[in-house]
């Protein structure tokens, strides 16, 4: 056994789009599609076209690298993406408040497990605050300890600035932690702070590397990762 196989988890660290949520297809990428007809704009992201796009993490410099992709200057590249990063958070926010956005199958069995363990479970995302804190509220309720999103720090997943914020606001070390995560960036983000990651991965992130992962599966359903928390819990609750 390693140290890490040994220590028992004092925190469950989550990411929230691809990993609690299916959010990016059916969310993120109709919101930004909507700002853009909005504001007259002719561009229009596909499924496919979106799945390329997703390697920048944050969806403002997202948009600012599609902008200067399609031959806009540096500057006009900058001023469009923020007007329509404002106006997209707004557009997400208005979906996640229809119910558009759900639960990914099988997360919340996982999340139970963790809770009933007495262990805190805790938010590290690039999304805004402005439409995730009403979407953990909304399908998951008041569940999460401490939400670190893309809105406090300054540097974005693969980044681990929104990992060591969670750390430091926490107070637990890293090995007494673990990630989840479902895409490349997420996984160097939490294994850069020092935490072990555990990967489920989606339709979007299958073929990234994630190398740095401790366990990669492709659903929350796999037997193996309840057997992978269920040995590094505190001992009462994980041998229920
Ligand atoms: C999520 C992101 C975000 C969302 C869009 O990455 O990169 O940019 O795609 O949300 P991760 P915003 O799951 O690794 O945290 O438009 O609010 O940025
Ligand atoms: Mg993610």
């Amino acid at each position: 056994m390693t140290g890490l196989e040994a220590a028992v988890l004092e925190a469950v660290v989550v990411d929230v789009d691809g990993t609690l949520v299916d959010s990016e297809r059916d969310g993120h990428r109709v919101a930004f599609n909507r700002a853009f007809a909005e504001a007259g704009l002719e561009d229009r992201w596909d499924v496919q076209t979106y799945g390329r796009l997703l390697r920048t993490a944050g969806g403002e410099r997202r948009l600012a690298i599609w902008f200067e992709e399609t031959g806009r200057s540096p500057t006009e590249a900058r001023e469009l993406s923020r007007a329509l990063h404002r106006r997209k958070t707004e557009l997400m926010r208005e979906l996640v408040d229809a119910g558009r956005v759900g639960a990914r199958p099988g997360v919340g069995a996982l999340l139970d497990l963790v809770t009933a363990a007495g262990v805190p479970v805790h938010v590290a995302t690039t999304g805004t605050r402005a439409w995730v804190e009403p979407l953990l509220e909304r399908v998951f309720g008041p569940r999460f300890q401490t939400v670190v999103t893309g809105t406090e720090v300054r540097r974005l997943k693969p980044d681990p600035a929104v990992y060591e914020e969670v750390l430091r606001r926490t107070g637990v070390p890293p090995d007494r932690a673990v990630a989840v995560e479902d895409s490349g960036n997420g996984v160097r983000a939490a294994v850069a702070a020092g935490l072990p990651c555990v990967a489920v991965t989606n339709d979007y992130t299958r073929d990234d590397d994630l190398g740095g992962a401790a366990l990669v599966t492709d659903t929350f359903a796999d037997p193996r990762l309840r057997s992978w928390f269920a040995a590094r819990l505190p001992p009462a609750a994980g041998a229920g």
